[in-house]
């Protein structure tokens, strides 16, 4: 399992490389090229710069989070042929400059959603929050105003001012998808890139969809061990694989993450894991807290052991941490609680392999 975390690059981060490069067992980062809009392709001059500076603060530059798939490509809508040409050339050149892994989503809209960015816990940290009460409360109707007049203080991925025009219309298009919709619009994509994928060698690795169940009323796809087969079987190719995500898919009860482990493994699929805990209180309510199992839900050590004992060896990242000891990042991406918790995953990595 080679360790990573992942890093937004020198204008949007307030994490140094060479910080990371302090962690210790840190192998690279998770890198993109956050300013190229989905649907066009990433120039080969900015993918090498930024492989340049990873790689001259003694880091890996192996896996991409993420390449975003165009609303086009979601929809089916017919600028997608073209977006899925730009697609294939980013992939190859991303092979060029020497990265193994694609990390990405097909969540309609929006990335992750959160109620509240900054949500206390008893120990005086801040946190993300998802509290379906408040969720439920914003309507597609209303979603432009709300983004509005939370944009000051409250702007999650996808939630960027210059996409509010854009929203209401999204959501009017969106709601004629069904979840087999979407799913044939993902399976079209993936036939097309699969063969430029198997011939750099390039891994896609899809992202659950966070929360795992439907919000603001939108299809999603990727929500437990069906949706994963399911996707994993729309194109048969090695290259058609999972980022799983154990705090997105662990918020949701039900979600037996060891047994989804074990299956993605099996299948050769699992290229990426997101490490992170979380704390269900209530149904559809959950903070994300640290890494130990104690402070959350889900068992870390059962986690790690099925990673283990099922020779998973691809690639890994603490996911979003809590903030704490009065540090100033975008939320979840700190860099002091998630370098707890590397230490962490080192030490009960350490603790298998000497058995
Ligand atoms: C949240 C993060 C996501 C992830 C994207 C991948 O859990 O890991 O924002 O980066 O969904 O495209
Ligand atoms: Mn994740």
């Amino acid at each position: 399992m080679k360790m990573i975390m992942r890093w937004f690059g020198e204008e949007n981060d307030t994490v140094t490389l060479q910080q990371i490069r302090q962690v210790p067992n840190i192998d690279g980062v998770a890198g993109a090229l956050h300013h190229i809009p989905a649907g066009e392709a990433w120039p080969m001059d900015e993918i090498l710069a930024l492989k340049k500076s990873i790689n001259d603060a003694g880091l890996q530059f192996e896996v991409v989070e993420s390449v975003n798939v165009s609303d086009a490509i979601k929809l089916g809508s017919p600028e997608r042929d073209a977006h899925i040409e730009n697609y294939k050339l980013t992939i190859s050149r991303l092979a060029e400059a020497g990265v193994k892994v694609i990390c990405y989503n097909f969540m309609p809209v929006f990335d992750w959603t959160r109620s509240s960015l900054d949500a206390p816990l008893p120990d005086g940290s801040q946190t993300m929050e998802y509290n379906e009460s408040i969720i439920a409360e914003i309507k597609p109707d209303t979603i432009a105003d709300y983004m509005l007049e939370k944009a000051e203080t409250y702007s999650l991925p996808g939630w960027e001012p210059e996409r509010m025009a854009k929203i209401v219309d999204l959501f009017s298009k969106f709601s004629v998808i069904t979840e087999e919709k979407l799913r044939e619009n993902l399976k079209y994509f993936l036939d097309a890139i699969m063969p430029v994928c198997e011939e750099t060698g390039v891994a896609m690795a899809i992202h659950p969809d966070d929360p795992p169940w439907s919000v603001f009323g939108l299809p999603r796809i990727f929500k437990n061990q069906g949706d994963m087969e399911a996707i994993m079987a729309l194109n048969e190719n090695r290259m058609n694989g999972i980022t799983l995500c154990t705090g997105c898919l662990g918020s949701h009860p039900d979600n037996d993450i060891p047994a989804m482990i074990e299956s993605a493994v099996s299948k050769g699929k699992l290229h990426f894991v997101h490490i992170r805990n979380i704390r269900i209180t209530k149904p559809r309510y959950f903070r994300e807290v640290s890494h130990f199992s104690g402070d959350g839900s889900l068992d870390m050590f059962a986690i790690l052991k099925a990673l283990y004992q099922s020779g998973f060896d691809g690639y890994a990242r603490p996911d979003h941490g809590r903030m704490i000891w009065g540090e100033q990042a975008r939320p979840g991406y700190g860099l002091y609680d998630r370098a707890l918790g590397i230490a962490y995953i080192n030490g009960i990595w350490e603790a298998l392999e000497k058995g």
